[in-house]
């Protein structure tokens, strides 16, 4: 009986304690979310438009959008990254929400090497 009681009361202890440190797991699921946020994203050019600073793109999933793949038109951080590039491109990119467009924030070619990637 004494057992019982002490081990309720371990219990009554234990579980706020463990409750109150909800920082810790989010702290750590931040950890991991920063480490998939950096993540490149694959796409494809199917436009460029560099006097407005956009490219379309048929682009791969993006993680840190939660985003589907799909074709769809961003802005360019830097239209800079648009010189030279052309429809059929193959490019590598990080994207952003920046006040409501989708915003490409990084963009690479990606490496002309890779025709397994093309179905
Ligand atoms: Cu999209």
């Amino acid at each position: 009986m004494k057992t019982c009681i002490s081990v309720f009361a371990a219990i009554l202890f234990v579980i706020p304690a463990w409750a109150g440190d909800g920082h810790v797991p989010s702290h750590m699921a931040g950890a991991h979310i920063a480490s998939g946020a950096v993540g490149w994203a694959e796409g494809e050019v199917r436009r460029v438009d560099r006097a407005q600073g956009r490219v379309t793109l048929r682009h791969g999933p993006i993680d840190s959008l939660n985003m589907p793949p799909m074709t769809m038109v961003f802005r360019v951080q830097d239209s800079a990254w648009l010189e030279g590039l052309q429809p059929g491109d193959k490019v590598r990119f990080q994207a952003a929400r920046n006040n409501g467009a989708y915003t490409v924030t990084r963009l690479e070619r990606a490496s002309e090497a890779s025709p397994s990637a093309t179905p």
